[in-house]
């Protein structure tokens, strides 16, 4: 049986992952961090379930704590290790730059470093990102494409990238850079904006929320389905030989879009409902990304598999039937409905 070593096990790619690696019979570990609230609670289906038997197996640790990382990898002895933790949200990175740039730097080194000593030849995943290209141009993006971050989140990502392709070719470890699009799924963080608009359209429908503020609607993003890329992930880490590859759609959408889709959905006109709002732009914005699949068609047999369409049905459905449950809170005076979710940025 393979063991998989999975940072960012709680978020939604750590949950579609080790669904998939414990499908295909492998024992998954996974670091979680300390928190004051329940941060598990993605993962906690697939706990109950896989926990008893030790195929999931989880333990407290964190991208800066490099002892940790290490003797946890030192004890497990994976065959592949999975580094999806980050500080991932783009916005947030400009107000903590330096707790953003610092999780994602030292953690790959710590990584690396454990994968470059351990005497099993262990393979290593680093999830790269689209946002590194910056967005300028309204070309398709590819493996070869230049790589200029507009934020600090990508500078964080562009230095974890190269770091895992400069292990490969020191050290001839098996390394390597998934070089994901934006992907989404039900399980999105709220403050992501495909799932502040689906949780806001179930909340409208539901009379619990009356609007929805945005920032940039002209924004354009290369959208696919969550559960699609972590089959490219396994697949990158199958490969007879360690390289890069991009994880896309190959079509691309503005925010606009999404609202227009979402609201329809479930037949209310969006432009009565979206509001923007300066606080929710950006200092530097990505304007437009759209990615160019086809290596990784052409070499990992690898194919996204959920329209467009598919995805903001299924992300506006699921947002429907948790605000009928929390309507109901609601109408027991047990929560209160508000003007918009509070939760989100
Ligand atoms: P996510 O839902 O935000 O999950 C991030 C995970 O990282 C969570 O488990 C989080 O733990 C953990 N984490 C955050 N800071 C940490 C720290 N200091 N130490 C240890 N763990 C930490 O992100 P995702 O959408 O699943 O994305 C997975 C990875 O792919 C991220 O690295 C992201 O940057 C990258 N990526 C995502 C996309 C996308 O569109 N989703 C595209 C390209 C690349 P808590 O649950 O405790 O917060
Ligand atoms: O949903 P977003 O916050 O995702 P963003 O910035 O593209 O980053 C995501 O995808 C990256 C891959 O390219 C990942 F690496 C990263 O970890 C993350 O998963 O914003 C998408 C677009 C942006 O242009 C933003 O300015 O939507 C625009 N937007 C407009 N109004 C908004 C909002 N974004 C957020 N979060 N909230 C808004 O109210």
């Amino acid at each position: 049986m393979k063991k998989a070593f999975i940072t960012g096990i709680t978020g939604q790619d750590g949950y579609y992952l080790t669904k998939l690696l414990i499908e295909k019979d492998y024992e998954v570990h996974g670091t979680i961090r300390r928190s004051s609230t329940f941060n598990t609670s993605r993962i906690d289906g697939l706990i109950s379930q896989y926990s008893s038997d030790k195929l999931l197996n989880l333990y407290y640790s964190d991208l800066l704590d490099s002892s940790s990382l290490s003797s946890l990898i030192q004890k497990i002895q994976p065959d592949e290790v999975y580094n999806l933790a980050a500080q991932s949200h783009v916005a947030v990175s400009f107000k903590n730059p330096y707790y953003s740039t610092s999780t994602s730097t030292a953690g790959v080194i710590s990584l690396l470093e454990v994968v470059k000593n351990i005497e099993k030849d262990v393979k290593f995943y680093q999830a790269s990102s689209s946002e590194m290209y910056g967005g300028v141009s309204t070309d398709s993006l590819n493996e070869e494409s230049l790589l200029e971050p507009k934020s600090p989140y990508a500078a964080g990502k562009v230095f974890a990238y190269n770091m895992t392709k400069i292990y490969r070719e020191s050290y001839k470890k098996f390394c390597v850079n998934g070089i994901l699009f934006n992907h989404e799924s039900p399980l999105r963080g709220e403050t992501f904006v495909t799932r502040k608009i689906s949780r806001a359209v179930g909340r409208i429908h539901n009379n619990i929320q009356s609007k929805l503020t945005l920032g940039n609607l002209e924004a354009f993003r290369d959208w696919g389905f969550a559960g699609d890329y972590v089959e490219g992930m396994w697949l990158m880490m199958q490969h007879d030989k360690p390289d890069d590859w991009v994880l896309a759609t190959g079509e691309t959408h503005s925010v606009k879009e999404f609202c227009k889709l979402a609201f329809d959905v479930v037949g209310l006109d969006w432009e009565n409902y979206v509001l923007t709002d300066e606080k929710y732009q950006r200092p530097n914005e990505v304007n437009h990304l759209l990615g160019d699949p086809s290596k990784a068609k052409k070499e990992l047999g690898w194919e996204p598999k959920t329209s467009f369409k598919k995805l903001v049905e299924n992300m506006v459905e699921s947002d429907c039937k948790l605000a009928e449950r929390e309507k109901v809170l609601i109408d027991n005076n047990l929560l209160k409905p508000s003007w918009e979710n509070p939760t989100t940025t």
